[in-house]
């Protein structure tokens, strides 16, 4: 049978790419940097640039498609996930863009009656292209990708971030979290500052597991497919299902790690993507 998002999922590739190019050529030139929810919340007019080139080209061709954009939501857009066909774009993790730290990625998912059909993460400086069809596997530049087969934690190397909540009784949680991850102990705890680079390092094998609070759906709709086509799992931070409007997420690579996460998190639970 004929693959209905196919040709969704070729615009998304090609419009990454284009994205790409921007977003290089932006790194040679200054960088205008603004702050949203607060002063460590950036962005860029390239991040708006790139967003809004997103969003146009998919306009012209899927006129009904709906969309939820980091921008667009920034700028007073709703953030509701329903069920028709919505492109789900970060169009550039912007802290590292800022600094030019060298891991920049476009991240594009694509839901429709609430499930991912295919995720799309292009890593801008490393060439990278991660793409991941529901039910069909994830790649990268076209090689299949799987997640590591360790499933002993203490041989293992977790990725997490520190977010951008300073909020003081957060930042403990977050470094308590990590005390009790790295005393496992583990092999070693690595941040390549981007949720979406994270999650394509776990559907590699290079890391066992990824996990997160305070991250948006924007930042972790398209990896979340690339880990789960490519053998992962996903799972909410205090175990059960994923919810990516929660703000909250374990990718890992298989349920043994995942479980073996959850037990040393300290949650806590940010306003939903969702809330009113
Ligand atoms: C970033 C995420 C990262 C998180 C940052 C931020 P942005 O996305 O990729 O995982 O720790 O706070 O949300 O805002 O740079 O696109």
């Amino acid at each position: 049978m004929a693959d209905i998002w196919q040709r969704a999922m070729d615009h998304a590739v090609a419009i990454a790419r284009k994205a790409g190019e921007v977003v290089r050529e932006a790194l040679c030139d200054d960088r205008k940097v603004m702050t949203k929810s607060s002063s460590v919340d950036l962005v860029t007019q390239t991040d708006q640039r790139v967003e809004q080139l997103i969003i146009q080209s998919v306009k012209e061709k899927f006129p009904t498609h709906r969309f939820i954009g980091e921008e667009s939501v920034a700028a007073g857009e709703a953030c509701d996930l329903t069920d028709s066909p919505t492109w789900i774009i970060d169009p550039i993790d912007g802290t590292n863009f800022v600094h030019s730290f060298p891991f920049v990625a476009v991240s594009i998912g694509f839901s429709v009656n609430n499930q991912t059909e295919f995720g799309v993460v292009y890593s801008c400086l490393e060439d990278k292209m991660f793409t991941a069809r529901r039910g069909k596997g994830a790649f990268c530049n076209g090689e299949p990708l799987q997640v590591s087969d360790q499933e002993d934690i203490k041989q293992s190397i977790i990725a997490t971030e520190f977010g951008s909540n300073r909020d003081p009784e957060a930042v403990d949680k977050i470094f308590s979290s990590l005390r009790s991850i790295l005393c496992i102990p583990v092999h070693g705890v690595r941040s390549a500052g981007t949720a979406a680079i994270n999650m394509c390092l776990v559907a590699s094998g290079c890391v066992e597991a990824y996990y997160e609070i305070g991250i948006h759906v924007w930042d972790v709709a398209a990896g979340s497919l690339i880990v789960s086509e490519a053998g992962g799992v996903l799972m909410d931070v205090e175990g059960g299902e994923v919810d990516l409007m929660s703000r909250r997420i374990v990718a890992a690579n298989s349920r043994t790690i995942a479980e073996r996460i959850v037990k040393e998190i300290d949650s806590f639970s940010p306003p939903r993507d969702d809330a009113p």
